[in-house]
């Protein structure tokens, strides 16, 4: 009797814990590998009943690791490595392997890092090959492979080959030695420079995990505004730990440099880069480096942009500066990833403007080794912008897309933004260079000839929080950047459709909602921050919450009000012709269609143009109430996204669920802070009534203004 109720009793539990009781905290990411429901797993069994490696390598190790671990946790059986070919078995293997002889498999499409999974007979049994020209691809393949358990696809009948669109997938940490992180919402660092290289913290190895799980295959691992320090003998030795955890998974580790290091560490006079000492000094640098590390990636710079030092302190290029460090990396095959995120204190000219201005004339003046890195848009990360006038400009040079994963402006870690809509909007723009269908996803992955790199970058959102970006959803957008950078013609919604399957489970009455919220959340955080083409009007430094008013910092383009150009007049940035003219830093197909006020898109219109508040909208409202209107919708959308997610309560775990709620009713509460505050200021000047149905904001405008935010994290030391 008593047994009985202990079974009962446990049967309850556990569906409890599958159902909704279990403790999940986040840190498993998509990799949760939680049991599959019945049928699926009968489904699956008899495609892994054993594993079988033809090779072996380090790699090939934690492909067999990752594939056991997978296949444990969905069907709650161990899978064994066995020698022998059997029914079943999953056979990780590489071109050339006489296991393979008479299958005709496609490895010439692989290239060096893609994977083929295919459903075959070897030795007269019925196997799962995954395979690839090097190891890395099974690795990859392998996770392939678990995913299609994760997602519930049928395994029994595979044929299928993919291979990475890019060369250089690489997360960029925005990561001070300090440990903390410029820009981070989820906590510190975790490169714990005391601990390493004694002890290698597990979470080095899922962090490896996780990212050779979507393809990318680099980590810079600190800041771009650059401490010398890195470089020093003794953090090359912690730098040398982390790369060697992270090897077997494919990723290479790069640094930062910064570029006055000669003086700092080399006690040089000078870091001219065409001075031969200063080049004799980053060439000893760089052998020393490869010495600790064989198969360092190389560097990447931040130059002469808010206030760090560069090769223009020494009346020199940005190419000079590059080809240098450059050179010194090119015998042991490393990169340089040069930054073209600059804009100057004494220059005068739109911010939109610097970096085309600057960056653009040298097209085709950077060694074959040099990456110039240009951020998606031209201003900064901002929740909407145009490309970046760069992409299709220098056909000569390898541009590689830089975006932002982790979510300066667009509301930190408690806002849920899928960042996969903008990443996608910004690769399919067409960049009519040279020619209509040049989207900016072909420019970058179209190599400037045969062997020129390819590559994109993401600043990371990763931090030593237990969900490690700050926030459930955040996770997503960590996932999403790595399957843009696998691919640049990726889509959004797919994307969001599997993490969704793998982070919060198979139930389609899960997967709609989820998608259907992130789908939405991004545009939802333009309306309610900065609709019609409005841009950078968060408050100042910390970028936390609304700021419109802010007229007084040091530099004209740190200022909310350069960008709204809010008057009695009207609202807007005149870019076109008569205004500042960046537009003409685009193709003439663009330069027609965002000049003129009747073909520019309304989520561009304030971007290029200065119109008045009368203005008529396509809809027929005037362009005032057009703006409350957005400001009210993103609100709404907010609200939307709870009610999805109030319908998910008992779906999902009950942890992770109540914290998605509550970060939820933050940015309900901050969308309205920020609709509030933004309608009184620009009332202010506008002088308009709200439209009828619309309330006014809740404070005066000063109650607003007087607001701080000493807590926002991510910013100072
Ligand atoms: O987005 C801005 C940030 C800075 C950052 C800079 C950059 C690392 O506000 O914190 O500095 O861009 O990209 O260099």
């Amino acid at each position: 009797m008593l047994r009985k109720l202990l079974a009962i009793l446990s049967a309850f539990l556990c569906f409890g814990l599958a159902n909704q009781g279990h403790a999940e905290d986040g840190y498993d990411l998509w990799l949760r590998y939680q049991p599959l429901e019945s049928a699926a797993k009968a489904r699956a069994a008899p495609w892994v009943t054993a594993m079988i490696a033809s090779t072996s390598s380090p790699t090939i190790g934690v492909a067999l690791e990752e594939l056991q671990r997978g296949v444990q946790g969905m069907l709650g059986a161990p899978l064994a490595r066995r020698e022998g070919v059997q029914d079943g078995a999953v056979l990780l293997t590489s071109a050339g392997s006489p296991l393979l002889q008479g299958l005709d498999l496609p490895f010439a499409k692989l290239g060096e890092e893609g994977y083929l999974i295919r459903s075959a007979t070897v030795q007269g049994k019925r196997v799962t090959v995954i395979a690839g020209n090097r190891d890395i691809g099974v690795l990859y393949g392998v996770f392939r492979f678990l995913k299609l358990l994760q997602t519930g696809q049928p395994i029994d009948n595979l044929d299928l080959t993919d291979a990475p669109k890019l060369k250089v997938r690489v997360l960029n940490h925005w990561d001070n030695l300090n440990r903390h992180v410029e820009r981070g919402y989820s906590g510190l660092s975790i490169w714990d420079w005391q601990k390493l290289p004694g002890f290698r913290d597990p979470r080095y190895t899922d962090y490896a995990r996780a990212n050779a799980s979507i393809g990318i295959n680099g980590t810079v691992l600190t800041n771009v505004n650059a401490n010398a320090d890195i470089l020093r003998p003794d953090y090359l030795q912690k730098v040398k730990a982390l790369a060697e955890i992270f090897r077997p998974y494919g990723i290479k580790v790069y640094l930062t440099a910064r570029f006055s290091a000669p003086i700092e560490l080399g006690k040089l006079k000078t870091a001219d880069p065409l001075d031969p000492e200063v080049r004799a000094w980053w060439k000893a640098k760089i052998d020393e480096i490869y010495t600790v590390i064989p198969d360092f990636g190389g560097l990447l710079v931040k130059a002469n942009s808010e206030g760090q030092p560069g090769p223009a302190d020494y009346k020199r290029s940005h190419a000079e500066g590059a080809n240098m460090l450059a050179d010194a990396l090119a015998p042991h095959h490393g990169i340089v990833m040069w930054r073209a995120f600059v804009y100057a204190a004494e220059n005068a000219e739109d911010r939109h403007k610097q970096a085309y201005s600057e960056f653009q004339p040298l097209d085709g003046r950077f060694r074959d080794n040099v990456l110039v890195q240009v951020k998606n848009g031209a201003i900064d990360f901002q929740p909407r912008e145009p490309f970046h006038p760069l992409f299709g400009a220098m056909p000569k040079t390898p541009l590689m897309m830089e975006f932002q994963i982790t979510k300066e402006y667009l509301g930190f870690a408690t806002h849920l933004a899928y960042l996969g809509t903008m990443w996608e909007e910004a690769l399919q723009a067409d960049t009519f260079r040279p020619n209509k269908g040049s989207t900016v996803a072909r420019v970058i992955e179209t190599p400037v000839d045969a062997d020129a790199a390819t590559g994109m970058a993401g600043v990371a959102n990763i931090g030593s929080d237990r969900n490690w970006s700050g926030s459930q959803f955040d996770q997503a957008n960590w996932y999403a950047f790595g399957r843009f950078a696998w691919d640049p013609g990726a889509k959004a919604e797919p994307i969001a459709r599997d993490w969704a399957a793998m982070t919060w489970g198979n139930d389609p009455a899960v997967i709609a909602p989820v998608v259907r919220m992130m789908l939405g959340s991004r545009e939802a955080v333009v309306d309610y921050m900065t609709p019609l083409g409005l841009t950078h009007q968060m408050a100042t430094g910390h970028h936390y919450g609304p700021g419109p008013w802010v007229s007084d910092l040091a530099r004209p383009e740190w200022n909310p009000v350069y960008y709204a150009k809010a008057a009695p007049d009207g609202i807007g940035f005149d870019r076109t012709a008569k205004g500042s003219d960046a537009l003409s830093q685009y193709a003439p197909a663009l330069v027609k269609s965002w000049g003129s006020l009747k073909s520019v898109p309304d989520e561009l219109l304030l971007w290029f143009h200065h119109v008045p508040w009368d203005y008529r909208m396509k809809s027929g409202r005037t362009l005032w109430d057009a703006l409350v209107i957005h400001y009210d919708t993103g609100i709404d959308k907010v609200r939307g996204m709870q009610a999805d997610w109030a319908g998910l309560r008992g779906k999902v775990d009950a942890q992770r669920w109540a914290e998605v709620r509550d970060f939820l009713a933050i940015q309900l509460a901050e969308a309205i802070w920020w609709r509030d505050a933004s309608i009184a200021w620009f009332q202010s000047i506008s002088k308009r009534p709200l439209p009828e149905g619309h309330k006014p904001p809740a404070h005066d405008l000063d109650y607003y203004k007087a607001i701080t935010m000493p807590y926002a994290p991510g910013w100072g030391e």
